[in-house]
């Protein structure tokens, strides 16, 4: 498939997606989010990749949000519509996918922008980044799930302070607060992406899709993360990469899962 408003690249297991309409400031309009679906679906699917990189092309911006362009002239009907299936086909789907995402923040990740950055599973940021859910300045709330990603990373005082003034904080305050892991330089960025992808592929696939699941099981309401963790657990048990990895433990050599 062919895509306008990406670009993917892949080497070794790590796969590279880049929101490339620097001119807009990567702002995620209909059919880039439709392009990112398909292109992450297919990463997910893909037994040679182990992890995924998502960045922003340029220097200025991540994802400044979703397109204000597109939605300024919705109803409360299609203003629902929109919210529901960005949920389903990319916040959520990244949330939930069985290989850890990784948000490179490399400028601006504001509203849809960070949305993306907290679905993601781990994020670092360039010292220029500015990151914030602005919506309430333009008469909406976040809806590409930051009232619940943001509450959950930094806990409901600054989510309630971030949201309500729509204001932006820097990549310094972002990691204090724990809603960045690394800050690094621009040109520092993308090698200390990749140092972690490289990191998480060589470890088991499967250990780590069931670590994401359980660890999302954590906030899942009804499900009790504990439960999830024994399952998961026991299930590894079960599968040749956990002979794989012990029999390279006992044999005092490399464990290599991706044969
Ligand atoms: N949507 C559309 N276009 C955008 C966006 C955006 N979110 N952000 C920037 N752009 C465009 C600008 O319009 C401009 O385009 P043009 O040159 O054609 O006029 C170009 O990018 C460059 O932007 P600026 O000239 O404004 O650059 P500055 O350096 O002066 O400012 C800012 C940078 C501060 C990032 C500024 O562009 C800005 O405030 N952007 C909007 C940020 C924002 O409010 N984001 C939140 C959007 S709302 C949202 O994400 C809701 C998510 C949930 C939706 C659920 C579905 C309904």
């Amino acid at each position: 498939m062919t895509f306008k408003n990406i670009l993917t690249a892949q080497e070794g297991h790590v796969a590279t997606i880049t929101i490339n309409r620097p001119k807009q400031l990567n702002a995620l309009n209909k059919e880039t989010i439709e392009e990112l679906h398909h292109a992450l679906s297919a990463a997910n699917d893909d037994e040679n990749v182990g992890v995924v990189i998502l960045t922003g092309a340029g220097e200025k911006s991540f994802v400044a949000g979703a397109d204000i362009k597109e939605f300024a002239d919705f109803s409360v009907e299609k203003g629902q519509e929109l919210s529901a299936i960005g949920h389903e086909i990319l916040f959520d789907f990244i949330e939930f996918m069985n290989k850890p995402v990784i948000a490179a923040i490399n400028g601006f990740a504001l509203g849809g922008g960070l949305e993306l950055a907290m679905a993601s599973h781990i994020r670092v940021a360039s010292d220029n980044a500015k990151l914030g859910l602005p919506e309430v300045s333009l008469g909406v709330i976040p809806g590409y799930g930051g009232t619940q990603r943001l509450t959950q990373l930094v806990g409901s005082g600054k989510a309630f302070e971030m949201i309500t003034t729509a204001g932006m904080i820097g990549a310094e305050e972002a990691k204090s607060w724990g809603l960045v892991n690394h800050v690094v330089s621009q040109e520092e960025l993308m090698p200390l992406a990749e140092k972690i992808a490289h990191k998480i592929v060589q470890n088991s696939p499967n250990a780590i899709r069931a670590a994401i699941h359980a660890i999302n099981a954590n906030h899942i309401e009804g499900v009790d993360g504990f439960d999830v963790e024994i399952e998961e657990f026991g299930k590894c048990f079960g599968t040749p990469e956990f002979i794989e990895g012990t029999t390279a433990f006992i044999e005092k050599r490399k464990a290599n899962f991706r044969k």
